[in-house]
């Protein structure tokens, strides 16, 4: 297969274009010497990966600086992307694909005999989040820097982001990721723009002045300092380099001085520790609150260090914040900085004496808020006496925005008790709430949903009081992936296939993959497709036998099942199935299988027992397969370990079919779903969140779905779900059932599984995973019977290829842009200054 060579365009090579190797490989050694203080016969792996990244950044920043001159001399509107994740991955390669230098680092490396791949494979995961929701954001900034739109990202820089997963026994252990330890070579600390940031303490009310209203002030707070890390965010193809901009937290400077006055020393030090806790750690939990203090801190910490540092950059060009909302757009990444909404209002308040009602139209004409779930346990609820403590003016804010927001309800529903508690910012009860999506929801101007399904049943049954109210407010923003990272990037192979059948158009109008529509009919193009997917599948393979020691066979269907680990994802469907399998094999053990590999990828939250039960329970099916030999060469489960960003780059490639089987009407969209079929896999899904819309867009003849739709889910849920009556109904359903009790796949602790056993047929099977495992067999009977086919099989699996080009975060960002922020392309025309040597 030929290398794919991309043809840098006009705009990339300017700037690059006459960067040779030889130059390349000076910065580089440059950087060995005096960046890292070594000579290069002493200097590690480490080392060449940092030189070799300093000298990329070293070209990206000429061009952040002439990006950034440009927003601030054209007075461009900018958009800040405020998220609690950012699940990065790895940059070099991205970066270096992005400015077009690939065959230029390649030639400069193997001047010194180095390997580029190698050299990426030494860079840790900037593993800064949990699961799609900061993969999304990740993806939002590479669009946003491609399509030339002055975006920003703010995010926390985590000391420790998603911890590190492995197996002791096939039970999850965690253990602490040091992203950090070696040192970032791409980010810019500017201590500078450290901002400070204000907890705790307590509201002392003032005699108005005058006529003036009653003035109150926040006194005896205690002061954090942000400091504020760059990263470069590269746009590809062109000039634009946007910032990544992560806060990590710092004692205040003159931190308790008075303690340290009085002698007390080691107590003062102590105190300084507990700012750095801040951005200690990322909170490993998806789709849970638990409602931590220290978490509520955190939260706010991001909010008020962005605000603040968006306010000084609108401030540096503009007077006043009148017309905040004019040049300036924050989208909340979910309710996790929904904080925003208050701390916005604070700043015109107190800070600006801007008056409320102006105020609070800036703060709803700045904000827009993103809902990426509709589970309950997922909504954030903050205890008022909690909110009180922590952030006492924010709390009085909230209120007051609660209370002229109610009467405007009042108003215009009169006597509707009823309403008025279902929209209200405060729950009632024992203890009082703060709903921080009625909170985002009432001081944003637009709110989405991540996929068409999910937006409708946010309107329908999350929200409908606020829908019915402002329905212009409501609008659809299907996610999307970038097809820089999750196919020319990771599968370089494919990248190459196509571009030499249709240029390489795609690779920022993911549209023109349409031309390849007419290739799935030759049969020419079909065997060189599926040799590139063989290809993918050995290397995986070999990744395999490499890390865990074992042999998978890369001529077997690979079946990928990989995302966080979650009871609605239904691992456990999957798992059913796989039981299924065995036993047939059992009953006919001279029948004629579809080899198959089953793939799991899958962190679950540290204090989740059922998902980690689930883990446990798959690794040990895997174990009682490995050793029957009837089952040798047909059927393998194997469980990969710290499932992250850059194992998804190895795993999305290799993939023949992607599991995207959640319960309907709970995924709000899936984003693996979208990377796998881009690279076709075929898909294996439910009627759920996105795989809607893959399905309208591959057609019904070329992908999998099966089971209840999110209708009939609900409908089952409201009369009543008998999940034993559909185990009565299907013997082998009954037979799978049966042997998890009976403890087969848990030889010497019977009980092992019991509770896995209960949840489906006692406690009433929550996630529908009997209702739907008839119709989940059969479709994956189809599956393995169309497997056999390999010419037909691979002629779905390109065409699921040519119609993806929707699913490109390029399209979303574009949406979000025209009909959300009101935003702009600003080119970066400038030609930067030729990095001098
Ligand atoms: C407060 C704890 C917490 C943490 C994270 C609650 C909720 C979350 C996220 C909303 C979880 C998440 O990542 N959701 C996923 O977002 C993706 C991007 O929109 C969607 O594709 C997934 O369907 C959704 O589960």
């Amino acid at each position: 297969m030929k290398e794919l060579r991309m043809k840098p365009t006009t705009a990339a090579h300017k700037l690059n274009g006459d960067i040779t190797a030889d130059a390349l490989l000076a910065r580089f050694q440059d950087h060995i010497k005096y960046s890292r203080g070594k000579h290069f016969a002493g200097a590690t792996d480490f080392d060449k990966l940092a030189s070799l990244s300093r000298a990329i950044r070293d070209l990206a920043v000429e061009r952040m600086l002439a990006t950034q001159q440009t927003y601030y001399d054209r007075d461009a509107k900018r958009v800040y992307y405020l998220s609690m994740e950012f699940l990065m991955g790895r940059l070099l390669s991205n970066n270096v694909i992005s400015l077009g230098l690939r065959p230029v680092v390649e030639k400069a490396l193997g001047k010194l005999g180095l390997s580029f791949e190698q050299l990426c494979n030494y860079e840790p995961d900037a593993g800064l989040g949990n699961g799609g929701l900061g993969r999304l954001a990740a993806c939002y900034l590479d669009s946003l820097a491609t399509l030339e739109y002055p975006g920003y990202g703010y995010g926390i820089r985590y000391r420790h982001g998603m911890f590190r997963q492995e197996f002791d026994n096939g039970w999850q252990m965690e253990r602490p990721d040091d992203w950090l330890k070696f040192g970032n070579p791409w980010e810019i600390i500017r201590p500078e723009d450290a901002v400070p940031v204000l907890v705790y303490g307590r509201i002392e009310n003032l005699p108005a002045i005058g006529d003036g209203p009653p003035r109150s002030v926040w006194v005896d707070w205690q002061m954090i300092d942000g400091v504020p890390y760059d990263i470069p965010i590269i746009g590809c193809g062109v000039n634009t380099v946007n910032i990544l901009r992560l806060w990590s937290a710092r004692a205040a400077e003159g931190f308790r001085l008075d303690v340290f006055n009085q002698g007390d020393y080691v107590r003062a030090i102590q105190e300084k520790n507990w700012a750095e806790t801040i951005s200690k750690v990322l909170y490993p939990s998806e789709n849970t609150h638990a409602g931590k203090e220290l978490r509520l801190i955190q939260e706010y910490f991001l909010v008020a260090c962005s605000v603040r540092d968006a306010v000084r950059r609108h401030l540096k060009k503009h007077e006043s914040l009148d017309n905040f909302a004019e040049k300036n757009a924050l989208q909340l990444n979910d309710t996790h900085p929904a904080l925003a909404v208050a701390e916005l209002m604070r700043h015109l308040l107190d800070e600006q004496d801007v008056p409320w009602e102006r105020s609070w139209e800036i703060t709803v004409a700045a904000l827009g808020y993103t809902n990426h779930t509709l589970l309950p346990e997922a909504l954030e609820k903050w205890p008022v006496p909690l909110m009180e403590r922590v952030l006492p003016r924010h709390l009085q804010i909230i209120y007051e925005i609660n209370d002229r927001f109610l009467d405007s309800v009042r108003l215009r529903y009169p006597n509707d008790d009823e309403r008025i508690r279902r929209v209200s910012l405060v729950e009632e009860g024992e203890v009082k709430q703060v709903r921080m999506a009625n909170l985002a929801i009432v001081g944003s101007h637009a709110v989405n949903g991540v996929a068409q399904l999910h937006s409708d049943l946010l309107k329908a049954n999350l929200v409908p009081e606020f829908a019915q109210m402002w329905p212009e407010r409501f609008s659809n923003k299907t996610n999307g992936i970038t097809q820089r990272r999750w196919l020319l990037a990771c599968n370089p192979g494919l990248a190459a296939l196509i571009t030499e059948c249709i240029g390489d158009k795609w690779v920022r109008d993911l549209d023109a993959l349409r031309k390849l529509e007419p290739f799935a009919e030759k049969p020419e193009f079909l065997q060189r497709f599926l040799a590139v997917k063989q290809a993918n599948k050995q290397r995986l393979a070999a990744l395999i036998g490499e890390r865990h020691g074992i042999a998978v066979d890369p001529q077997s269907l690979f079946d990928v099942h990989v995302k966080r680990l979650h009871e609605y994802k239904r691992q456990l469907l999957n798992a059913l199935h796989i039981i299924a399998l065995y036993h047939r094999i059992k009953d006919n053990p001279a029948g004629d299988f579809v080899p198959r590999t089953f793939l799991f990828g899958a962190k679950a939250a540290p204090g989740y027992h059922m998902a980690k039960r689930i883990i446990k329970f798959v690794n040990s099916i895997g174990e009682v397969l490995a050793r029957d030999p009837d089952v040798r060469g047909r059927v393998r489960v194997v469980f990969l370990p710290d499932y992250c960003v850059s194992l998804a780059e190895m795993i999305v490639p290799a993939a023949d079919l992607s599991e995207q089987i959640s319960t309907a009407g709970k995924e709000a969209s899936g984003t693996g779903n979208m990377k796998l079929a881009l690279n076709g896999a075929l898909t294996m899904g439910t009627w759920d969140g996105a795989n809607i819309e893959i399905a309208e867009a591959v057609g019904l003849d070329n992908i999998f779905i099966f089971g209840h739709r999110a209708g009939q889910i609900e409908a089952m849920s409201r009369d009543g779900y008998r999940p034993h009556e559909w185990a009565e109904r299907d013997a082998e359903l009954r037979r799978v059932l049966a042997s998890i009790r009976q403890g087969e796949f848990s030889p010497g602790a019977p009980g092992l599984f019991d509770d896995i056993h209960r949840a489906l047929v006692e406690w009433g099977d929550t996630y529908f995973h009997l209702a739907d495992f008839r119709s989940y067999a059969d479709s994956q009977q189809r599956a393995s019977d169309l497997f056999r086919d390999r010419t037909t099989w691979a002629r779905k699996a390109a065409l699921n290829v040519a119609r993806m080009g929707r699913f490109s975060s390029d399209r979303s960002i574009r949406e979000y842009a025209r009909e959300i922020w009101n935003l702009r392309p600003v080119p970066v025309k400038v030609a930067a200054a030729k990095p001098t040597m």
